[in-house]
C-alpha cells in the first residue's frame, strides 16, 4: 500500500483523463454503431456513467494506485478499466472491439471472464463496495496468522456510483467494518446526483458525512475544481448561490450550458452576480460551471496524496454525469449513447485522425505526450491476469463421528472439532464465520478450540470473573473463527472474501461459514455474487426444514434446496447420516482446491436419526455423485421411494412395511437433487456432441421397470424431487412441504405436511393402482 505520494504530472493526467473519456466512449459507440449487428438488437453501454469517472480513474490508476492495491470498479465504468488496460498494453483491440459481443469484454468487470485483471467483480449495484471492506478483513487475517508481509499489503479501493449508496448492503458493512476495525479504504464517490432514472436526492452529502463520520471513517469532499473554487472565492454570493442549487436545477444547467446559467444566475442574482459573469463568455462560463472537484486533477490527485496513511476514508467526488458529451447533465442520460454525428464531432475536438480513433496515443501531443508516455510506463498496477491459486491443500480422509444415533448438524460440529484437535495443515486453513449463530449451529466446539479473530486482543470477561460457560470468548489474531453481526449478506460478502484469497493475496484459505437454512434468502444476492465471481467456500445451513418442530414457520425452511437447484457454482449436499456427511465435508475440501471445483451447501438438520451399521463403502460414490440405492429394487421393480436428508427415517420404516407387498420396492436416498439435475442435462447435452455417456440419475431408475412409479419425499419444497420422475418417464408422487411451518412435534407435523409413513404408503398405493386393475 502506497504511504508516499508522488508528484503529480497533472498536464499528462488530464491528458489521460480525455483519452479514456473518448476511448470508453469509442468502444461503446464502436459495438453500437459500427460493429454488424445480426439480430438487431440494441448492444448498450453507459457513456455517460463512464465519462463521469475517467478523470478519478485517471487520477488513481496512473498516480495514485501501489501495486497491491485492488479496485471495485463501478460496474456501468467497465470501459474505462478495459481502456486504461488498453493504454497499458494488457487489453487486446480485438477485446475492446468485441464490448458485449459473445467471448468479448464483459459490459461489467468479471474477474471470471475478463481477460484483464479484475479485481472484483460487479454488476449487482452495492456488493462491489462492501466486499472491499471484507477483503481488508481478510488481508488483516493473513497479515496476523503470518500468511502475508507488510510490504505485500494493499489498499482496497471502491468506485461508487452516487445511487448504489441506497443499497442497504452498504451500511450493513460499514457496521461490521467498524467492528472489525478495518482500515486501508478508500471509497470513492463519484457524485454525479444521478441514478438511472432520476436526479439524486439533495441534501445526501451531508448524511453520507455523518453516517461514515460516525463509523470511524474520514470523509472528504470534492465539491469545486480549482477554477471554479478560485472564481467562488471571490464572489460569495454566487458561492452560497451555488452551494444551494437543488441538484435537478444544477444537473439541467449543466446540460444546457453557460447561456443558461448566465440567463439563471442573472435572474437569480442579479447584480450580485453580474460582476462574476462579466469576464466569461458562454463557452468559458460553460466550462468553468462544470469544473467540479471529480474531474480536477489537481483537487483529485491532492487528496488522494493527503489520505496515504491506512484511515479508512470516504471520497465524495462531484462531478457530472456525462461529463464533456453532448448530453451531460441530462436526467435521461444513463443509457444514452452518441449518435455517429456526436461521436465523429467528440473524435474531431479531441484531434484525432478520422481511422486512428484506436490508436493509444492519438490526439495527445505537445508536452502532454512525453508526460502520458512516462505515466504508462511508470504505472504501478498489475498489468497481467494471473493464473488462478489453487492446489496447495493436503485434505486428510475425514472419519465419520462415530454414535449409534446422531444428527447431522452435530456430527459437522463433531468433524471440525476432531479436524481441529488433528491439527495439521487443512485444519490451519480453515477459518469459520457466522452472523451471530455461531453456537446454535454447533460451532462452538471448534471456536473454543481454535479461538476468536480479533486484529487488537480481546479478553473474555466471563471467564476472568470465573463465571462457567461452555463457550470460550476470547479473542485475538491468532484466532480462526470470524464472528459478524446478523447479516447474513455479510456473511456471503465474507466468505467471497476469504473464498478469493488465493487470487487476491496469493494464500488459500478455506473458509467454512454457517447460518440458518431459511437466512439463504437475506443474502441471497450476496450468495450469488460470491458463486459469480468463483469464489471457494463450505456452507453449513443448519437447521433445516419442518423437522425443526417446535421452532416453528418462521425458522423452517422451505426452498432452499430449489435455490441450490438454480445456482451454479454452488453445489447442495443433504446428508441422512453422519457418514454421508463426512465423505461430502472432504469432498467440499476438495472442491474449494480444484480449479475446476465450486463451493459447497451442505443442508443439516438437528434431528438425531438411528445410524446404519455399513460393511462396505460402495454406497459413497454414488453418495457423492447426488444419490445411491439404499434399498436395492429387485429386477423390474414397479415402484421406489426417493427419498432426501432428515426424514431418511420415515423412508425406511415405510419400505420395512411395504416390501413384503410390493415385492422389489427400491428406497433411493438422494443426496444431491442439483448435481443429478446437472448431470442428467449435461447427458442431454453430450448426446449431440457424440460423446453420450448416461448421468448418474439415469443409471440409478434405470434398475426399475420401464413406467414405475416414484414417491419422491423431502423436507422442503416437493419441486426440489419430483423432477426426477421426468428423466425416465416414471409417474411420480411428489410429497414434501408447500405451505410454511408451524411448531409442534414430529409426528404432527409429519403428518399435517404429509411426510410421514402413512402419507408414503398412500402414495405408492395410489401410484401402484393403475397397474393392479
Ligand atoms: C442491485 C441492482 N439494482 C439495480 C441495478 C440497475 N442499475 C444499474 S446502474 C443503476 C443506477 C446507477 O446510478 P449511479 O450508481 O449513481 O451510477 P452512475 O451511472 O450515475 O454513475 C441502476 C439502478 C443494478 N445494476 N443492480
Ligand atoms: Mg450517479
Amino acid at each position: 500500500m502506497p504511504t508516499t505520494a508522488i508528484k503529480p504530472d497533472i498536464d499528462a493526467l488530464a491528458a489521460l483523463d480525455d483519452k479514456l473519456r473518448f476511448l470508453s466512449a469509442w468502444i461503446i459507440h464502436h459495438a453500437n454503431n459500427v460493429r454488424p449487428s445480426s439480430d438487431g438488437l440494441k448492444v448498450g453501454g453507459h457513456q455517460a456513467s463512464c465519462a463521469s469517472m475517467t478523470a478519478i480513474m485517471a487520477a488513481l490508476y496512473f498516480h495514485a494506485l501501489g501495486p497491491n492495491d485492488r479496485v471495485a470498479v463501478k460496474p456501468h465504468a467497465g470501459p474505462v478499466l478495459h481502456a486504461i488496460h488498453y493504454l497499458l498494453g494488457s487489453q487486446t483491440l480485438e477485446q475492446l472491439q468485441n464490448f458485449r459481443g459473445f467471448g468479448g469484454m464483459q459490459s461489467y468487470p468479471s474477474r471470471t471472464k475478463d481477460k484483464i485483471p479484475v479485481d472484483f467483480s460487479t454488476g449487482s449495484v452495492g456488493l462491489g463496495i462492501a466486499i472491499t471492506a471484507f477483503a481488508s478483513l481478510v488481508q488483516d487475517y493473513l497479515t496476523a496468522h503470518g500468511k502475508l508481509a507488510e510490504e505485500d499489503r494493499g489498499r482496497f479501493v471502491a468506485l461508487i456510483g452516487d445511487a448504489e449508496l441506497d443499497e442497504g448492503n452498504i451500511y450493513e458493512c460499514l457496521i461490521e467494518a467498524y467492528k472489525h476495525d478495518i482500515r486501508g479504504l478508500w471509497w470513492i464517490v463519484d457524485y454525479n446526483r444521478q441514478s438511472l432514472d432520476a436526479t439524486s436526492a439533495d441534501r445526501m452529502f451531508e448524511r453520507f458525512d455523518e453516517i461514515f463520520a460516525s463509523c470511524g471513517w474520514r470523509t472528504v469532499e470534492l465539491r469545486y475544481g480549482k477554477r471554479l473554487a478560485a472564481a467562488l472565492a471571490k464572489h460569495r454570493a454566487v458561492r452560497d448561490w451555488l452551494d444551494n442549487l437543488p441538484n435537478a436545477d444544477s444537473a439541467a444547467l449543466l446540460y444546457q450550458g453557460g447561456a443558461a446559467w448566465r440567463a439563471r444566475i442573472t435572474a437569480d442574482l442579479g447584480k450580485q452576480g453580474a460582476a462574476f459573469l462579466k469576464s466569461l463568455d458562454d463557452a468559458e462560463l460553460g466550462a468553468l460551471m462544470s469544473n467540479l472537484g471529480g474531474h480536477c486533477m489537481e483537487t483529485l490527485t491532492e487528496a488522494f496524496d493527503a489520505a496515504m496513511d491506512d484511515v479508512p476514508t470516504l471520497f465524495v467526488a462531484w462531478t457530472v454525469k456525462g461529463f464533456g458529451l453532448p448530453f451531460a447533465g441530462h436526467k435521461d442520460n444513463h443509457s444514452g449513447l452518441m449518435n455517429p454525428t456526436q461521436a465523429h464531432a467528440m473524435r474531431d475536438a479531441m484531434g484525432i485522425a478520422e481511422g486512428d480513433e484506436w490508436s493509444p496515443l492519438a490526439g495527445i501531443g505537445g508536452n502532454a505526450r512525453a508526460g502520458v508516455e512516462a505515466l504508462i510506463d511508470a504505472t504501478r498496477i498489475r498489468r497481467d491476469k494471473r493464473p488462478r491459486d489453487f492446489g496447495r491443500i493436503a485434505i486428510p480422509a475425514i472419519p465419520a463421528p462415530s454414535g449409534d444415533e446422531q444428527a447431522t448438524q452435530a456430527a459437522f460440529g463433531r468433524i471440525l472439532l476432531d479436524l481441529s484437535r488433528a491439527g495439521g495443515d487443512l485444519a490451519d486453513r480453515i477459518v469459520t464465520t457466522s452472523p451471530d449463530v455461531t453456537v446454535s449451529t454447533n460451532l462452538g466446539a471448534w471456536v473454543n478450540q481454535r479461538g476468536l479473530f480479533k486484529r487488537r486482543e480481546m479478553a473474555d470477561v466471563f471467564a476472568q470473573a470465573k463465571i462457567p460457560s461452555a463457550q470460550k470468548w476470547s479473542a485475538t489474531n491468532q484466532g480462526q473463527h470470524i464472528e459478524l453481526g446478523i447479516a447474513e449478506s455479510n456473511l456471503f460478502l465474507l466468505l467471497a472474501a476469504l473464498g478469493l484469497s488465493g487470487d487476491l493475496f496469493g494464500e488459500r484459505l478455506v473458509p467454512i461459514g454457517t447460518l440458518y437454512d431459511p437466512f439463504i434468502a437475506r443474502g441471497l444476492d450476496s450468495l450469488n455474487y460470491a458463486c459469480y465471481q468463483d469464489a471457494r467456500f463450505l456452507l453449513v445451513a443448519t437447521p433445516s426444514g419442518i423437522t425443526l418442530g417446535p421452532e416453528g414457520g418462521a425458522h423452517q425452511s422451505i426452498n432452499p434446496p430449489l435455490i441450490a437447484l438454480g445456482q451454479p457454482g454452488l453445489r447442495h449436499y443433504e446428508p441422512a447420516f453422519a457418514d454421508e456427511l463426512a465423505a461430502m465435508i472432504e469432498e467440499a475440501f476438495r472442491l474449494i482446491d480444484d480449479p475446476a471445483g465450486e463451493s459447497t451447501y451442505l443442508r443439516l438438520s438437528t434431528r438425531s436419526i438411528a445410524q446404519l451399521e455399513r460393511t462396505e463403502d460402495s454406497w459413497k460414490s454414488g453418495a457423492l455423485a447426488g444419490g445411491y440405492w439404499l434399498r436395492e429394487p429387485g429386477p423390474n421393480a414397479e415402484a421406489a421411494i426417493v427419498a432426501m436428508g432428515a426424514i431418511m427415517p420415515e423412508a425406511l420404516a415405510a419400505h420395512d412395511e411395504l416390501a413384503a407387498d410390493i415385492p422389489g420396492l427400491g428406497l433411493l436416498a438422494v443426496t444431491s437433487p442439483n448435481l443429478l439435475h446437472r448431470g442428467w442435462t449435461a447427458a442431454q447435452a453430450s448426446r449431440w456432441s457424440g460423446n453420450h455417456q448416461p448421468s448418474h440419475i439415469e443409471t440409478l431408475l434405470a434398475r426399475l421397470a420401464p413406467g414405475a412409479g416414484l414417491v419422491t419425499l423431502c423436507d422442503a419444497a416437493p419441486a426440489s424431487l419430483s423432477w426426477i420422475g421426468g428423466v425416465l418417464g416414471n409417474r411420480v408422487a411428489p410429497l414434501g412441504v408447500e405451505r410454511f411451518g408451524q411448531t409442534g412435534t414430529l409426528a404432527d407435523l409429519y403428518a399435517a405436511y404429509r411426510i410421514d409413513g402413512a402419507a408414503i404408503t398412500e402414495a405408492v398405493a395410489e401410484l401402484l393402482l393403475p397397474f393392479r386393475m
